[in-house]
């Protein structure tokens, strides 16, 4: 694979506006995905400060810096901004901007105006739950779930931050169905469905559920909102409503929308993997496919997010069913990640550090998942810390990792420099005990019953607290250098050109940074994505 020399100017330098007016009125997907990075990035950072200072609450018994009423609030602000304003919108807008096109050989999403737009409804969703914060009854202290019938009695600013969430989500199904319509009209020639990356089939899989599962959130909120404005009485058995009612609707869009947060970070892992052990995927296809069926089976089995809340006999044994079911399509991927491993030549390079981090610590989550799937196990363990530690293996140690790989993987490709590689395996290697010393012992914690969304507890659960919170501090070290490290490099550090990694799929045969338009000319695609002969590297 050789190396075009531009002769278009790239992407950076390219612009009929300046300052800031290029950016965010630019339609370049590269552009766009960058504005993503940084303000989702920016909010993952504010969420760690957030997860730090709860961290901090709970190294001691009592009130050690805060008391229950701000607790409440900053472990809802917490998880609101992590999972509406982080890792969903995150990875398809960020990196699926910058890269899907690419990838498929396309000079830009199929509506790159509609794109923009999606961009823009984000950040108006976001400065309205910013804005819940200090306005009205202050930040909301439901937890991130939004339950009745608290939410709607609650005198906090629910209804404000619900509403930003409901605007959030309709930027994730515009950008859902402008992501399908790409990937199917804009594939250049012989971008066939068997070679298009891996990490597009995921983009694909999780922008069905997009657009399938967020209206459903959508309404639900909105409902929300009637109950405490119109006092509709939906949700409120006093005036023939349901409570239960409202968990089914938000978990009918919340566990699939847990795979719009993982399955973007396993599509990243496919591609990474091969690249760095210089060996095809083994099963492209059932990883493909996997993708597919964990979008489809994910919609069937919200209700194990309820065992504990009100469900008749059987409708427990079929969700707890389903779950295990659901379990399969992830375990194919493990196992298709690891014997790709197998007798690879193996390079240890930051992407591959994080990616690897991932099979183990997605596994764990995963794992602990099936505990809590099992209904006759999740009645001991529901609402308690082993919750907690769980979903954070899946959706930090997960798709964290994996966007933490991609970011090491593919900004130096955009900004055509890089970050320094020890110091960036020094970080991963602090985020990774620190991730570990935190949540494995917040799982412990659990299984001793140590109850989810309290600012105090038991004595006896003293000493494993502050190792939690020590752990949180490692981790936090880890980031600081991590965050440090690479932006220096994007900077300032050494030229990053060529195909450095010895990548196979499209974005490594175009210029670095690219060119606005992507390609010198119209690709035309002759190999698979992981058929490596010929990109240089042996
Ligand atoms: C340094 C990083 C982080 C720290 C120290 C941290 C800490 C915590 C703690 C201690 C809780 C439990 C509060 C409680 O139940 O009493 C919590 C809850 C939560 N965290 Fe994190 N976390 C971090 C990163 C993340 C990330 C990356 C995500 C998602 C992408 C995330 C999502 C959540 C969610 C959804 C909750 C549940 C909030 C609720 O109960 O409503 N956290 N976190
Ligand atoms: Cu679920």
């Amino acid at each position: 694979m050789t190396t075009v020399q531009p002769t278009q100017p790239s992407f950076w330098n390219d612009t009929g506006r300046s300052g800031l007016a290029a950016w965010i009125f630019s339609t370049d997907h590269k552009r766009i995905g960058l504005l993503y990075f940084y303000s989702t990035f920016g909010f993952f950072l504010v969420g760690v400060l957030l997860g730090l200072l709860l961290r901090i609450e709970l190294m001691a018994p009592g009130r050690t810096i805060m008391g229950p009423q701000t607790y409440n609030a900053l472990f809802t602000v917490h998880g609101v901004v992590m999972i509406f304003l982080f890792i969903i919108p995150g990875f398809q807008g960020s990196f699926g901007n910058l890269v899907m096109p690419i990838q498929i050989g396309a000079r830009d999403v199929a509506f790159p105006r509609l794109n923009l737009f999606s961009w823009w409804l984000y950040i108006m969703g976001a400065v309205i739950i910013l804005a819940s914060l200090f306005t009205g009854g202050g930040p909301p202290d439901t937890g991130w779930t939004f339950y009745v019938p608290f939410s709607s009695r609650t005198g906090t600013n629910v209804s404000l931050a619900v509403f930003g969430v409901f605007v959030v989500g309709f930027s994730s199904i515009l950008t859902g169905l402008n992501f399908i319509t790409t990937i199917h009209r804009l594939r250049a020639e012989g971008m066939t469905w068997g070679r298009l990356p891996l990490f597009v089939w995921s983009l694909y899989a999780t922008a069905w559920v997009q657009i399938l599962a967020t209206p459903i959130l959508a309404i639900t909120l909105v409902l929300v909102m009637a109950e405490r404005l119109l006092g509709t009485g939906l949700f409120d058995p006093g005036r023939g409503g349901d409570p239960v009612m409202y968990q089914h609707l938000f978990w009918i869009y919340s566990h699939p929308a847990v795979y719009i947060m993982i399955l973007p970070g396993m599509g990243v892992i496919s591609d990474v993997i091969p690249v760095f052990s210089r060996k095809p995927i083994f099963g492209y296809k059932m990883i493909a496919f996997s993708s597919i069926a964990i979008a489809a089976f994910g919609s069937l089995v919200w209700g194990h997010h309820m065992f504990t809340s009100g469900m008749s006999d059987t409708a427990i044994l079929v969700f707890s069913f389903l779950t295990f079911i659901v379990a399969i399509p992830s375990a194919i991927k493990v196992f298709n990640w690891v014997s790709t491993l197998y007798k690879g030549s193996i390079s240890l390079d930051a992407p591959m550090l994080f990616a690897l981090s991932f099979i183990l610590l997605f596994s764990i989550g995963g794992l602990s998942g099936l505990i809590l799937g099992a209904a006759a196990t999740d009645v001991h363990v529901h609402d308690t810390h082993f919750v907690v530690g769980h979903f954070h293996y899946v959706i930090f140690g997960g798709a964290g990792f994996a966007f933490f790989a991609a970011m090491h993987y593919w900004l130096p490709k955009f900004y055509g420099r890089r970050y320094a590689e020890k110091p960036a395996i020094v970080a991963w290697a602090l985020m990774f005990v620190g991730f570990n010393v935190m949540y494995f012992t917040m799982q412990v914690l659990g299984m001793k019953g140590m109850p989810r969304r309290y600012y105090d507890y038991l004595p006896e659960f003293a000493t494993l607290n502050l190792v939690a919170t020590v752990g949180s501090w490692i981790l936090a070290a880890g980031l600081i250098v991590m965050l440090v490290n690479l932006f220096r490099g994007l900077f300032r550090g050494e030229p990053f050109t060529g195909n450095p990694w010895g990548g196979a799929t499209l974005e490594w045969t175009t210029a670095t940074p690219p060119p606005t338009e992507n390609f010198e000319e119209e690709p035309v695609v002759t190999h698979g994505p992981y058929d490596f002969r010929g990109t240089g590297i042996p």
